[in-house]
């Protein structure tokens, strides 16, 4: 728990002064274990300044007959940049210095070919040693591979980033033309020193038109390969961090709605004391009586429908105790006496299952058979059950 207080006291003899403000909040943080989730961050966070230098060796028109050991140039470059995200970044950089290769000793129409006046290579080819200066400003796309296939790890050593970028590449002493677009493509490895420093290795190649090096032999392209070391310098705010959710309590207020609640509970104890009572309602059930019909020689109940209105004064005899009364009846015109005596009774038996069904109690029951009657014409209409309720 946070607890910040604000005290200012003052003591002068045996009076005491004490002014005081306080506020109690309490914030728990829990970040995410998803190594690929990380909080974003701001513009000013994750630039980095590096410098490298190294060999080169310039794939230019006849350099491939010079012994390649004349051809390795010294390279340097400078480059600023910014991660935006673990994965992606991007930077400006210069590179480029010495080209040494071979030309001809005599190039048709062309008239600097940067030519040392030494004889290079197999005589039989007829070169001369070759030696310029050059320089590349590019502006690449980093990717980097550790953290976009393993998450991010901001103690991880080695990091191994690819690369693409587009430039001007031009050569320093050149006359004849400002210089040409290059594509450059490498990999960039850099390897933790501490916080804020890497040890940088850069291999790159750079591909230009063949007009780049003042000689047209006829291939499309030519091109440079270099390899620099060097240093990084990352400034701060470096590195991510992990995606976090922040959960905040102020305790004051929710002591204050502690009290609020407390409060209203009170008030609403006041409240039921004082509630009216509810007037009781007393339901009157409506039919004196209820029919239940059968077929002619037949105790099976002819349509449930009939059983609707038994089962809704079942329910108000169960809620006010009253005793059903079940009396059953055949027409007197089918059967004798002594039989349609039986099958009232089974009439009103049946009837009386079904209210047991309907939850009423057995002992609430009371089942009288009435035998054959004429009572109600058609005659048919004689052949029921009459339900009532005392
Ligand atoms: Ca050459
Ligand atoms: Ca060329």
């Amino acid at each position: 728990m946070k607890t910040r207080m604000l005290l200012l006291a003052l003591l002068m003899g045996t009076a005491t002064t004490i002014f005081a403000q306080t506020s109690t909040v309490e914030e728990r943080v829990e970040y995410s274990s998803d190594k690929y989730k990380v909080e974003t961050n701001g513009f000013w966070d994750n630039w980095f300044i590096s410098l490298g230098a190294g060999p080169q060796v310039f794939f230019g028109d006849h350099d491939n007959r010079a012994p390649f050991g004349d051809r390795i140039a010294p390279a340097v470059d400078l480059a600023v940049g910014k991660w935006f995200t673990p994965v992606v970044g991007f930077r400006a950089m210069y590179s480029g210095l010495q080209v040494k290769g071979a030309t001809k000793w005599e190039n048709s129409g062309w008239s600097n070919s940067y030519g040392t006046g030494e004889a290079i290579g197999d005589p039989a080819h007829g070169l001369q040693g070759q030696k310029f200066y050059m320089g590349n400003v590019h502006v690449d796309a980093l990717f980097n591979l550790n953290n976009l296939f393993a998450g991010y790890n901001p103690k991880r050593v080695w990091h191994c980033s690819v690369y693409a970028g587009l430039g001007w590449a031009w050569v320093y002493d050149k006359k004849a033309d400002a210089g040409e677009f290059a594509a450059n493509l490498g990999v960039l490895n850099t390897f933790r020193l501490c916080d804020a420093l890497d040890l940088n290795v850069d291999v790159r190649g750079m591909l230009a038109k063949d007009g780049f090096d003042d000689e047209i032999g006829g291939c499309t392209a030519e091109g440079n390969l270099s390899l620099t070391v060097g240093l990084t310098y990352k400034f701060k705010q470096r590195g991510w961090n992990r995606a976090k959710t922040v959960y905040r309590t102020d305790y004051g207020q929710l002591d204050a709605l502690r009290e609020q609640v407390s409060k209203l509970s009170d008030e609403n104890e006041q409240l039921r004391k004082h509630r009216c009572p509810e007037p009781e309602t007393i339901k009157e059930f409506a039919a004196g009586n209820v029919s239940v019909f059968f077929n002619i020689n037949s105790s099976v109940i002819a349509s449930k429908k009939d059983l609707v209105n038994v089962k809704e004064m079942a329910e108000y005899a169960k809620a006010n105790d009253k005793v059903m009364v079940v009396t059953g009846y055949a027409d007197s015109n089918t059967g004798s006496a002594e039989y349609n005596q039986k099958l009232s009774e089974k009439r009103a038996n049946a009837v009386a299952e079904q209210l047991v069904k309907m939850g009423v109690d057995r002992n609430k029951i009371e089942v009288v058979a009435k035998g054959g009657v004429d009572a109600l014409s058609p005659i048919s209409y004689n052949r029921r059950v009459v339900v009532t309720m005392k």
